[in-house]
């Protein structure tokens, strides 16, 4: 079932993880695709090739969502090459992962800009565009289960992350009177590069995986469903929500 023909999709930060697979299963279900991506132009050229070889058009548009001149430039390169925006994707995101009490400046207020600052401009440029279309739109955002629980060493991402479920239940109200839902993904422990070296320790990612009922840590594609369900008309009635993709770890507290 294909659940977004002939919708045009965007995804930030799509080059890689989890943000590539929604990107390519966007395509999957129908849609053309603009990803947005900061540096890894190998990983945004492949994944532009991989959509077009499911017969969909994909563009690729470069840039740092923590400037946010970029969204306007990659809302405006998606309808130049589309012609409009249905469904937003929000999901670039860094975790450098650090400890509170020397934590440097630079570190913590590069998190916020990208995380959470780069996101604000980012949904608003694409609600934008929406609104002015005037047929309404879906916008997904990439929140965490660090949204609803602490990281010891992440004091500055988890903010950004709560900030951004919070963002998407503002949004749901403001741009409710559009026809616009907003919505967010909370996964828990997904592997990808952002935690490749934390779950380098054998310790650390056997004790995660000793967290989760369904016995294994996550992979990007287990976000696609969840991202695609709430981009699709199969929610048509869901907006301000937010759906855990964890494999239980949220729950599984004793
Ligand atoms: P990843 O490192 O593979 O992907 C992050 C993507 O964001 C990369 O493509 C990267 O190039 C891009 N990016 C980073 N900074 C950027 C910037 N300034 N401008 C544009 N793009 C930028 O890791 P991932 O796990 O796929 O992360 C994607 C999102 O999922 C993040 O927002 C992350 O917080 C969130 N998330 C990940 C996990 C997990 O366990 N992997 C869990 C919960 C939430
Ligand atoms: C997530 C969650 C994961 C962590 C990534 C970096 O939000 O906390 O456990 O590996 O961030």
């Amino acid at each position: 079932m294909m659940l977004l023909e002939g919708k045009t999709v965007l995804v930030t930060g799509a080059s890689a993880g989890i943000g590539r697979g929604a990107a390519i299963g966007a395509a999957r279900h129908g849609a053309d695709v603009a990803i947005n991506y900061s540096r890894d132009v190998a990983g945004a050229e492949s994944a532009v090739r991989e959509i077009e070889a499911l017969g969909r058009r994909a563009v690729a548009i470069q840039g740092d969502v923590a400037d946010p001149e970029t969204a306007k430039a990659f809302v405006q390169g998606a309808v130049d090459a589309f012609g409009k925006v249905d469904v937003f994707v929000n999901n670039a995101g860094i975790c450098p992962f650090h400890a509170f009490l020397d934590m440097p400046v630079e570190t913590f207020e590069r998190t916020m800009r990208v995380n959470l600052h780069g996101a604000y401009f980012m949904v608003q440029a694409a609600a934008n565009q929406m609104v002015k279309q005037g047929h309404g739109g879906a916008i997904v955002a990439v929140s965490s289960i660090s949204a609803l629980v602490g990281g010891e060493y992440q004091t500055h991402y988890t903010p950004t992350k709560a900030g951004l479920h919070s963002l998407m239940q503002s949004t749901a109200i403001a741009l409710g009177k559009y026809g616009i839902r907003c919505n967010s993904v909370l996964p828990g422990t997904i592997l990808t590069d952002i935690n490749k070296d934390d779950l380098a320790d054998d310790a650390k990612r056997q004790y995660m995986e000793s967290r989760v009922p369904l016995g294994r840590l996550g992979a990007p594609d287990d976000l696609v469903g969840p991202i695609m369900f709430l981009a699709s008309d199969l929610a048509a009635y869901v907006t301000g929500a937010s759906l855990l993709v964890d494999g239980g770890m949220f729950v599984n507290l004793q």
